[in-house]
């Protein structure tokens, strides 16, 4: 594993698991899932995403960017859930909260190319991932494109943090495997990640 790479399965229990989905399921009202599309070519995401907090993280042809209002309904995002921040503040060891949680939802054969999230100023914070749902499968790499890679099986509860020298590397979901949760009534996955975006 990537040195600053913590990774904490079933961190979460089930409880706690279905308190969050129902935080979640306001939030989606307050905020819906929206459809984004690659920078330039217009190309659509596989995922459906929404943001919680002061920030959230957009694409559309123009490029990636936070920014503080939904792009389709032009509200401020929800608040981020205080049990999330609760954990931000118990595992991320940085010492100021999160301005932004990506929420993405998989269905269907959705994923996530390799990518680095490195659209934040504060890159000395890590990025906190929690998983609920169907079990994924988390590709992770180096610092560079093409370089080796490993998979890991993230599950409903896992917390994974992405920090020191882990914070800038190659990572993507190959695929999500049906059938493995049963915590969402329909099945699919959703991610959570928060970060913090500006440098405090
Ligand atoms: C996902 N996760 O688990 C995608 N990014 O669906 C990410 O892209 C990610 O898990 C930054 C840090 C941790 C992550
Ligand atoms: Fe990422």
């Amino acid at each position: 594993m990537q040195p600053g790479l913590r990774y904490l399965p079933g961190h979460l229990g089930t409880d706690e698991q279905r308190l969050l989905v129902e935080a979640l399921r306001t939030a989606v009202a307050e905020a819906p899932l929206f459809i984004p599309v690659m920078p330039r070519t217009g190309r659509p995401f596989t995922v459906r995403m929404t943001n919680l907090g002061p920030l959230g993280w957009v694409s559309d042809r123009a490029g990636y960017r936070y920014q503080p209002s939904h792009p389709e309904t032009g509200r401020p995002w929800p608040a981020i859930p205080d049990r999330l921040l609760a954990l931000w503040r118990a595992v991320s060891g940085y010492p100021h909260d999160p301005e932004a949680c990506l929420v993405n939802f998989y269905n269907g054969g959705a994923k996530m190319g390799l990518h680095r999230d490195a659209d934040e100023e504060d890159l000395a914070a890590p990025v906190l991932s929690v998983s609920l749902g169907d079990t994924a499968v988390f590709r992770m790499g180096g610092p560079e494109r093409g370089g080796r890679t490993e998979t890991l099986k993230l599950a409903s509860g896992d917390v994974l943090v992405m920090g020191g020298s882990s914070r800038l590397c190659y990572h993507g979901i190959d695929r999500v495997l049906p059938g493995t949760s049963t915590l969402l009534k329909d099945g699919g996955r959703i991610n959570l990640t928060l970060r913090r975006v500006t440098r405090p």
